[in-house]
């Protein structure tokens, strides 16, 4: 019999039903809003919208004691105190819709979440489920709970598992890399010259999608630390760390050229990060040539 469907379910199933509304709002929602998130990233009507219904959602589970958004300045928490007691208790990092600009070109996007069992901004050892709904031309969830990865389709608002353990392919075979050429690092342009040698490029401009390509043909993606802004680009508590939960659960590695994402605890809940995520080979590699 299975168990009893716990908070955590209750989450993945609410984000799951949500999927669909999002998806079919989207075509309607191409053109920019007035604001932009606190990275300063411009925001589509599809942005706000899928962020203002997965906080409707999931502050509507009585578990989860804070809703946070790559598109909002901080924490929200919900109206009556969280009905769990203090243990279970869970705070939620959404980016509502990763990879919102390939909207203008009918690419993939994705919804990214992470659950955590401690308040944000919190360490990647707090996180205790992650995932990401990816809209391409079917709606798939990749969810990282318990040491697995399983892979569903998401028909009409329910999960229907297509492989209950999700491994990284060992023999890799894609990579892709964001930032442009010529603002990468010359130690990091000299691993990228030995990877192209030995993989084929795939980059969607969507990380959801581009990871997505990697758990499924193996391999590495990255946004690395540019000249300008060493930091990189990508947010560690709303991508760097589920995605190499979910990464890291499916056998792969994660870095932010020095060491796994998970072992980082943030300072300010945009903090941003360089990330690197795939099979450990790769990783290890690309370590050694920013060491
Ligand atoms: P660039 C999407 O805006 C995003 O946050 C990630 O999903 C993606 O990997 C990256 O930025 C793409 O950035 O500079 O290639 O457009």
């Amino acid at each position: 019999m299975a168990d009893a469907p716990d908070a955590i379910d209750a989450v993945v199933d609410a984000i799951a039903s949500t999927a669909p509304e999002i998806r079919s709002g989207l075509a309607g929602r191409r053109a920019y809003d007035d604001g932009a998130n606190p990275s300063g990233d411009r925001q589509l009507e599809a942005d706000v919208y899928a962020d203002r219904l997965l906080e409707e959602r999931l502050l509507g589970i009585d578990s989860i004691a804070g809703y946070a958004s790559e598109e909002r300045d901080s924490v929200v928490a919900p109206d009556a105190a969280g009905g769990a007691a203090d243990g279970d208790r869970h705070y939620v990092a959404v980016d509502p819709l990763d990879g919102s600009s390939n909207l203008k070109s009918n690419n993939t996007m994705g919804t990214l979440f992470g659950v955590y069992d401690e308040p944000l901004p919190a360490g990647g050892s707090a996180l205790v489920a992650s995932g990401f709904v990816l809209y391409g031309p079917i709606t798939t969830m990749a969810l990282a709970r318990e040491g697995t990865v399983t892979k569903s389709v998401i028909d009409e608002g329910t999960r229907r598992v297509v492989d209950p353990d999700l491994t990284l392919p060992e023999e890799p075979t894609v990579y892709g890399f964001g930032g442009r050429v010529p603002r990468w690092r010359a130690n990091f342009s000299a691993y990228v010259s030995e990877v192209e040698s030995e993989l084929k490029l795939r980059y969607g401009g969507a990380m959801i999608g581009d990871v997505n390509q990697v758990l499924t043909y193996g391999g590495i993606f990255g946004y690395p630390g540019l000249r300008e802004r060493p930091e990189g680009k990508l947010r560690l508590c709303f991508e760097g760390h589920p995605i190499a939960h979910i990464v890291e659960t499916a056998g792969g590695a994660s870095s932010n050229g020095e060491q796994s994402l998970l072992s980082l605890t943030p300072d300010r809940l945009h903090e941003r990060t360089p990330l690197f995520v795939g099979n450990e080979s790769y990783v290890d590699r690309l370590e050694a040539a920013l060491g």
